[in-house]
């Protein structure tokens, strides 16, 4: 297994020495995109650079192994936020979806912007729902930005979200991933296409994530044939944590282990009835309580 290691502008093909420590994340793999590594050079030669430890992250995002249940992917690390990339139309994206992966990086205390793509495809009806939606996340602290990645429309809001950051950069395949990372960095030329993981096609070999500079101190993370990022287990009783609109309100319940479901006195059902909280949401809350599939 060879790594992509950059250090001081230079590119370094690297190996793992021996075994890392783990620092007991349970994870299959022990290095990841956005890791800080220290790197030994033998005998000055870049083909024999091996990495000798990880440093500590700041942060990271595992998530479920398709292969080994008990142990999760380790995705990324050191990241400043997540940017999910939607669209209403080709493909669409489900509110569903977009809650669950609000929760997983919520889970991991990573901020999320969302971008709406395809704004060019819109309707005044899908537009004015989108709208609607904007106005929801922004609402509970999502900044979001709507643009046309093949028209550049609002690429400039796009940067000034970016400035500065290390940014995972995920949703569905075909909503225009690589088309933004182009428009973003020209002279990139990423494949693009409406099946984009292409070459992952019958292959069971894991994707890795790859990073982009954008410029000196920006950079954007692509997760190609990520689908979803799988949410790691999360008990019933913390899940309304990962609701910031639940989270405000978690105190005033009656009941220390409210779920939030039936019991009398909770603030959280007298709010969804009162509209302050979005039937939506609270829907993603219910199937995601009792374990529904909502990757769609
Ligand atoms: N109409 C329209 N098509 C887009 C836009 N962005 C991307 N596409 C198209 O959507 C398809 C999938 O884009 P791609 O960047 O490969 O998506 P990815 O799978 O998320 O990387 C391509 O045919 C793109 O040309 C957009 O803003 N408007
Ligand atoms: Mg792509
Ligand atoms: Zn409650």
């Amino acid at each position: 297994m060879w790594y992509d290691v950059v250090s001081e502008g230079q590119l370094y093909k690297a190996r793992l020495r021996g075994k890392l420590r783990l620092d007991g994340l349970k994870v299959t793999n022990p290095v990841a995109v956005g890791d800080k590594v220290r790197l030994h050079l033998a005998s000055g030669e870049e083909s024999n650079a091996l990495i000798e430890n990880v440093l500590p992250r700041s942060n990271y995002l595992v998530r479920k192994s398709t292969h080994k249940n008990a142990h999760g992917q380790l995705l990324a690390s050191n990241l400043d936020q997540c940017m999910l990339m939607i669209t209403l139309v080709y493909p669409r994206t489900s509110i569903g979806f977009i809650d669950r992966f609000l929760v997983s990086v919520e889970a991991f205390r990573i901020p999320t912007v969302l971008l709406f793509n395809k704004l060019d495809l819109l309707d005044e009806e899908a537009r004015s729902i989108q709208r609607d939606w904007m106005l929801l996340y922004e609402s509970l602290g999502y900044p979001c930005v709507e643009v046309s990645a093949l028209e550049g429309v609002g690429l400039a809001k796009v940067r000034e979200h970016l400035q500065g950051k290390t940014t995972l950069l995920s949703g569905h395949s075909g909503v225009g991933k690589s088309t933004m990372l182009n428009a973003l960095m020209p002279g990139l030329h990423l494949r693009t296409g409406e099946v984009s993981d292409f070459a992952q096609k019958g292959t069971h070999t894991t994707t890795f994530a790859e990073m982009f500079d954008v410029d000196l101190d920006t950079r954007l993370i692509d997760t190609p044939g990520i689908k979803e990022l799988g949410i790691m287990e999360i008990g019933e009783e913390e899940l309304s944590h990962y609701f910031p609109e639940m989270r405000a309100l978690l105190s005033q319940c009656k009941f220390y282990n409210c779920s939030h479901t039936h019991e009398p006195g909770c603030v959280v059902l007298e709010s969804v009835a009162q509209g302050n909280i979005a039937a939506t949401r609270y829907q993603s809350y219910l199937s995601m309580l009792h374990g529904e599939d909502n990757r769609k």
